[in-house]
């Protein structure tokens, strides 16, 4: 890579945001509003819609790269459970870390980020099958007739492993060079195999996963400029000819010296225009605060903006893991807070923040009087082809209650693709779910929280039944 990185310098730390902190390490609920009444009142606000949520609302998956050794922290696995319906192995695909000997595979990290995703019915896009850079020793020392077979092989034991498991593969990442030249980078691959290794690869991997969605991946094509004009014409010869490919990752790397294009928006639509899906791969934006966020806000708008814009991956979940984690390029915290960047990105998603739960209530709570009881209410907040969003809103009766407990019946041939603000399980028909508090089980005398849950309607837009609420 020959992104510059740049040091934004100190972290912004405001009361509001290590608040805000607080709140997610209380159980991730969605950002605090006007505190100190909250508290006081003891009343339990609305939680925000989770990102992944509100891109479904706009018929997008919003992903995050992960990483196998930080899944066992929880922080980190809550927030990539709660917020992200899609995944992408940061290091885990890579060629050096499946075939570090030759046709010896390992794939062990790679298979625990597929199952978490897989039990979270999250999408996985694989990440990367033929690149330049983490590439063993072994690949660069072959001759041209055994480096075909290598990579050959590669692309079909790697596809094979995870086949009908991946939504859409990196098949080659990286293959141009930066600057004006508009030529091919120097590669193994290149240098032995000429042009001919990307549609090469291209087909080969089509004939492995017919069902998965083949991508070719770069950086700093976000705009228009020689090295993204060299792609789309590759794209559009491929689509010519009859070479397969269906999308085309835009990683969208950004600081100051690699800014969002002003043409962002325009460069995706023409690549679509070619009749290939576009996707936002790897995003992160260096900086903090307001600026950072409205450049996070512009990114989504453009996708949205896009028809076949499919989905947006932040390349990490808190800064602390990123690959250039002192420029803060992420949308949550080193503490999991969500940062001025996430609100922006929710927002342009069309999710509401809402309030949260009061995190730090010393005030106590109105204990009120008489016999435990709760309402639960449903509203469809919002609604695409193929699912909705739906939301449930418990409200304690005149008394306070530390728990409550909902079920949902979902309609013939319909499906969860998440659930939001609730501990959920599920009955032996698949169909009925009892959900229960995840944080947000104590509710003062007449204060609510609320519950949410993505639906696919798999031809039923029928609202889920949901029965009466049982406090505790
Ligand atoms: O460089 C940012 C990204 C550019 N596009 C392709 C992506 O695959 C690439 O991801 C980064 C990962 O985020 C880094 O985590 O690729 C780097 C390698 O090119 C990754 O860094 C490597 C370190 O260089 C290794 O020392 C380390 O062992 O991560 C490895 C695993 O932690």
């Amino acid at each position: 890579m020959s992104i510059n990185v740049s040091d934004p310098g100190g972290r912004h730390r405001s009361p509001l945001r290590a608040f805000a902190r607080r709140a997610l390490a209380l159980g991730g609920a969605g950002l605090v509003s006007v505190t100190g009444v909250v508290a006081l009142s003891g009343t339990a606000q609305a939680a925000g819609t989770p990102l992944g949520a509100a891109a479904a609302g706009q018929g997008r998956y919003f992903g995050a790269a992960v990483a196998a050794n930080h899944l066992g922290e929880s922080g980190y696995a809550t927030t990539l459970d709660t917020e992200f319906n899609a995944v992408t192995p940061e290091n885990e695909m890579k060629w050096d870390a499946v075939e570090g000997t030759r046709n010896t595979f390992n794939f062990s990290n790679a298979d625990q980020i597929v199952s978490h995703a897989q039990s979270k019915n999250m999408k996985v896009r694989g990440h990367t099958l033929v690149w330049h850079s983490q590439l063993p020793s072994w690949v660069g020392g072959l001759a041209a007739a055994d480096l075909r077979t290598a990579m050959n092989n590669h692309i079909t034991q790697v596809m094979t492993h995870y086949k009908g498991k991946i939504y859409a593969w990196d098949v080659v990442n990286e293959a141009f060079q930066d600057g004006g030249s508009g030529a091919r980078r120097s590669s193994p691959f290149q240098d032995k195999l000429g042009n001919g290794f990307i549609e090469e690869a291209f087909t080969t991997a089509r004939s492995v996963d017919p069902a998965a969605k083949l991508c070719y991946n770069d950086y700093n094509t976000d705009g228009v400029n020689a090295k993204s004009n060299a792609v789309y014409n590759m794209v559009k010869d491929f689509k010519t000819r009859g070479v397969p490919i269906d999308c085309v990752g835009f990683q969208s790397h950004f600081n100051s010296n690699s800014p969002v294009p002003s043409d962002y928006q325009a460069n995706l639509q023409r690549f679509a225009d070619l009749g290939v899906d576009v996707q936002i791969t790897e995003l992160d934006i260096e900086g903090s605060g307001s600026a950072q966020a409205t450049n996070y806000g512009n990114v989504v708008k453009a996708c949205l903006a896009v028809t076949r814009c499919t989905g947006i991956t932040v390349w990490g979940i808190p800064d602390k893991y990123s690959w250039r984690a002192s420029g803060t390029p992420l949308l949550f915290d080193d503490n999991y807070g969500k940062k001025a960047a996430y609100t922006a990105v929710l927002a342009a998603l069309g999710g509401t923040s809402g309030g949260g739960t009061d995190p730090g209530n010393g005030g106590g709570t109105d204990p009120g009087t008489g016999t435990k009881s709760c309402t639960a209410t449903y509203a469809a907040t919002q609604t695409w082809q193929g699912g909705f969003n739906g939301q449930v809103t418990i409200k304690a009766g005149s008394a306070a209650i530390t728990g409550w407990s909902v079920k949902v019946t979902l309609g013939a041939g319909q499906t969860t693709t998440g659930v939001w603000n609730g501990t959920t399980s599920w009955d032996s028909t698949g169909k009925v779910m009892t959900i229960t508090p995840s944080y947000n089980g104590a509710l003062a005398a007449g204060a609510s929280t609320s519950f949410g849950f993505t639906v696919q309607a798999n031809g039923n837009a029928a609202a889920p039944a949901v029965s009466a609420c049982t406090a505790s």
